[in-house]
């Protein structure tokens, strides 16, 4: 009967120690869940007829050489309260693809010539033209028109859409129809947009000079600031930014990601620059199709620019499932959720591209593992390698108490 007993006892341990287990080992798999990428099935349905032309969301070719856009959409596809300021040419806003898109300044009435808000600027609708001080930030160079679309182009039954379509964009003119921009028309943008409520800017251009009160503008600014890390200069080569840095994407700032291009084989583009120490990041840049300013249609672009604008679009689809993540967070979340592709190894920091889906998932406020992993600030090979110890003392444990029981039986 004591024997007996103890038999019952004994499967019973058995049984909850290989329960305890497995549930130890379905921990692991929810962390290794954060090292690797998903790979489920792609829903591509889609209204906007360019879809299909559009790679960089679903590429039909190659399953992961894609933003992951049509999984992410299953979460969201962007929050009108997430505000991404576009300092660049521009932007049409009144293409139809854009128009539903655009921030408006609700504190300002248009066309009073009064200053309304009180924010140093005369009917202020769109945001505002720095370069030429004008109330109407409209393209006509046509680039940021471009990366506005890649950004926000409507979810509808017309052209392309964006990967965060029902994200805001702030049109902030700092370039002319052609010609320079100058360093305080940037650090005016900045600034207009900070006291707006952006905390994602798109700045795709760059320099080979440095400037003290761009980086300043930057480092003092709470927001993410997504930069492109350039095309190549004259000879539309790639450079290496490590070697011959481009700013402001050079800028040594925790508060930039620097953002080199892959083509739709997942190569580097040729005329991207890259940089393992200096460019965090790769996305999809060349033949992308998006919102022009001639006739309300839609045109091809290549160039990290365009890339850079699919990495502000992901940080927008962050935000608007996690309203409060800091600025920090947002970017370790980006780069974190980046699938690694053997073409960017020992070219980018991360050594891999963006992945949007990956990304809303780790900023979710349901995602205790990231939370924990970001509270505790370490490295998540390491956080890894410590669940798996837990793992491996739960199964001592167990098995010294069975040996224990053995010997008792024994005796
Ligand atoms: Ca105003
Ligand atoms: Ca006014
Ligand atoms: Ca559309
Ligand atoms: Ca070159």
């Amino acid at each position: 009967m004591f024997r007996k007993g103890f038999s019952y006892l004994l499967i019973f341990i058995l049984l909850f120690s290989l329960v305890m287990i497995n549930y130890d080992a379905n921990k692991q798999d929810q962390v290794s869940l954060v090292v690797k990428s998903f790979n489920f099935s792609q829903n591509n349905s889609n209204n906007n007829p360019l879809y299909s032309n559009q790679w960089s969301l679903y590429n039909k070719d190659y399953d992961l050489i894609d933003t992951g856009a049509t999984l992410a959409w299953e979460t969201t596809k962007g929050s009108p309260k997430v505000i991404v300021g576009i300092i660049d040419s521009g932007i049409d806003y009144n293409h139809p693809d854009l128009i539903n898109s655009i921030w408006i300044n609700s504190n300002e009435i248009a066309g009073n010539d009064i200053d309304d808000d009180q924010n140093g600027y005369i009917d202020d609708m769109y945001g505002y033209d720095f370069a030429s001080m004008t109330d109407s930030p409209m393209d006509d160079n046509g680039h940021g028109t471009h990366v506005a679309g890649i950004i926000a182009a409507s979810d509808n039954y017309l052209g392309m859409v964006g990967l965060a379509p029902n994200t805001k964009i702030m049109a902030l003119k700092v370039m002319k129809k052609s010609g320079p921009m100058a360093i305080s028309d940037i650090v005016a943008a900045i600034n207009y947009g900070k006291i707006n409520g952006v905390r994602i800017f798109n700045l795709s251009f760059g320099m080979s000079t440095y400037s003290r009160a761009l980086y300043d503008a930057i480092k003092d600014t709470d927001a993410l600031f997504i930069c492109a890390a350039g095309n190549g200069g004259a000879d539309k080569s790639g450079d290496n930014n490590d070697k011959a840095p481009f700013y402001p994407a050079s800028y040594e700032l925790d508060n930039i990601i620097a953002v080199s291009s892959i083509d739709q084989d997942g190569s580097l583009s040729s005329f991207a620059n890259y940089g393992l120490a200096s460019v965090d990041i790769a996305a999809p840049g060349d033949n992308i199709i998006s919102t022009t300013i001639t006739n309300n249609q839609y045109t091809y672009m290549d160039g990290t620019s365009m890339a850079n604008a699919y990495v502000s679009a992901t940080a927008a689809l962050a935000l608007s499932v996690n309203p409060k993540l800091s600025v920090a967070n947002l970017k370790t979340i980006i780069l974190l959720a980046s699938r690694p592709l053997s073409g960017l190894t020992d070219k980018v920091v991360t050594s891999g591209i963006i992945d949007a889906n990956q990304t809303v998932k780790l900023a979710s406020p349901n995602y205790n593992i990231l939370s924990r992993l970001i509270s505790v600030n370490k490295p998540i090979e390491e956080d890894h390698q410590d669940l798996i110890v837990q793992c491996q003392n739960v199964i001592n444990w167990f098995s010294d108490k069975i040996k224990s029981i053995f010997m008792f039986l024994g005796n």
